[in-house]
């Protein structure tokens, strides 16, 4: 149907154009073709004119009512300190080009006015003139230099590297195909090193850890955080394609190249809570996030500021977004605080890590501090389950009561709490399993103990503080029936007496 009553129109528009053609045809017989020329040429200046008009004041109409979509304007603010320098610069060249769209769109039509045709005029023929060539070489090169000069000067603060001996944080993120891996330095502040032929399943970003540095890294889950008003200095690489990372509210946009690493540093200065409140001055932030939801939450309720991939990277693209939360530096510290090195959460004791064999530094301050809790708790507790503890880091060689060199951490924590309580009496406890004979168990089991209580005394323990028992396997903590289990019952304790 629309196409017939389009195909009618299209005959309809040419019988109309083929009838006023025949018209003119007939006029100019009449009038005469010079009349007719100077008629049409008139209503052709004029018409012109009138073009200019309503064009220029429907460039201006549109651009006032779309320059809330203007960056750096409205509700498009930077919420980055280098961000109103890009600005201001979007800006600066948009008044120019926007000076001489307008002049040269006047004179355009005012031109084709005043030269229209006549009888009276002949066209004049200019070769050549100095004037002319000088005014639009030199004009259009003072302009540019201008904006070249500032641009940059804009470039070199944006692109600026931090100093050394500035305040920082520092942080990393390698795009995939299809996500953002984010790592944080641990309270260490220092990333540890990477190694790409150490990639697996495990450990997605290669890092190498052997590498102390590694140990606190955090690699962030869901969320983003980041303190406001601090530098923040992001690596940015890529594991497969090309990436992009992109931060539109803070103007951070920087390719991530695989095997290249680039780096962008940015400060930022709103909070989401503050750029959410900006937002919320805008009509069009005030409607409701959901449409299906009239009474529901605002846009400007819901506004995140986001981390996105500005490079068509694939079929999963657009997945590629995470949510940056910014906060005030107590939350972002609290939140911080909270992140568990993924070295220590996944890799410790598995099957990638380099370091079984070793009790990290990390591990002995967390420990010692774990301890001394316990003790405290132990010792001021009133509850006689309460007063034995179990030495969950001591082991022996297999069948025999020399502990292992990484049993020394465990036992030198003991020392320091009999040390800090000096009334403080213990039994010393060895368990085994059910595997064995009863009276084989029960004699390691005491040898193990007067082991422990060697360790002591070799350390200033008065021995007449320390009582050995070998209880062998009569004191399980639960039934024998599987390793786990039997795991469980081979163990060293003491007791408070
Ligand atoms: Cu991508």
């Amino acid at each position: 149907m629309t196409a017939l009553i389009i195909t009618l129109c299209l005959i309809l528009i040419t019988i109309v154009l083929v009838q006023v053609g025949k018209v003119t045809e007939l006029t100019a017989q009449i009038k005469g073709e010079r009349q007719v020329l100077r008629d049409s040429s008139k209503w052709n200046g004029l018409l012109s004119l009138a073009f200019m008009v309503i064009f220029l004041l429907a460039v201006m109409i549109s651009a006032w009512n779309y320059k809330n979509f203007m960056l750096g304007y409205g509700p498009h603010e930077a919420a980055s300190e280098h961000g109103s320098v890009l600005d201001s610069m979007f800006f600066i060249t948009l008044v120019f080009t926007g000076i001489v769209f307008i002049l040269t769109h006047i004179a355009l039509f005012w031109f084709a006015y005043k030269y229209r045709w006549s009888e009276h005029r002949k066209a004049e023929f200019i070769a050549h003139d100095n004037r002319l060539e000088v005014l639009w070489t030199a004009l259009p090169a003072v302009v540019m230099t201008l904006l070249v000069v500032r641009g940059l000067n804009a470039w070199n603060t944006v692109m600026a590297d931090v100093n050394p001996d500035e305040e920082f944080i520092e942080m990393e993120a390698t795009g995939q195909q299809f996500n953002w891996i984010i790592r944080y330095p641990g309270p260490d502040g220092k990333l540890g090193a990477r190694n790409y032929r150490l990639t697996t399943a495990g450990n997605q970003l290669g890092q190498d850890f052997t590498d102390p540095k590694n140990w606190d890294d955090v690699i962030a889950s869901q969320e983003l955080y980041l303190p406001v008003g601090k530098k923040v200095r992001v690596r940015i690489t890529a594991k497969d394609v090309l990436h992009n990372f992109y931060l539109p509210q803070f103007r951070v946009k920087m390719d991530a190249v695989p095997g290249m690493p680039t780096y962008f540093v940015f400060t930022p200065i709103k909070t989401t809570a503050e750029y959410r409140n900006e937002l919320r001055k805008y009509p069009e932030y005030n409607e409701p996030y959901d449409d299906t939801d009239p009474t529901g939450p605002k846009r400007w309720e819901k506004f995140e500021y986001e981390l996105a991939c500005a490079e068509l990277c694939g079929r999963g693209h657009y997945s590629m977004k995470r949510i940056l939360r910014v906060v005030s530096r107590e939350e972002f510290d609290a939140w911080y605080k909270a992140q568990e090195s993924y070295y220590l959460t996944q890799i410790r004791g598995k099957e990638d890590d380099p370091n079984r064999d070793r009790v990290l530094d990390i591990e002995v301050q967390q420990r010692a501090k774990a301890f001394s809790e316990s003790i405290k708790t132990a010792v001021g507790s009133g509850n006689a389950a309460d007063k034995t503890l179990t030495l969950k880091y001591i082991s022996f060689e297999t069948g025999s009561a020399a502990l292992t060199p990484n049993s020394k951490y465990e036992l030198d924590n003991l020392v320091t709490a009999l040390n800090a309580y000096p009334q403080l009496r213990i039994e010393i406890a060895g368990h085994t399993d059910n595997v064995g004979e009863p009276e084989s168990n029960r004699a390691l089991s005491q040898q193990r103990a007067a082991a422990v209580a060697r360790y002591l005394t070799d350390r200033g323990i008065e021995a007449a503080r320390l009582q050995v028992a070998g209880y062998g396997d009569t004191k399980p903590v639960a039934p024998n029936d599987s390793d786990e289990n039997r795991a469980k019952n081979r163990r060293t304790e003491f007791t408070i007496l």
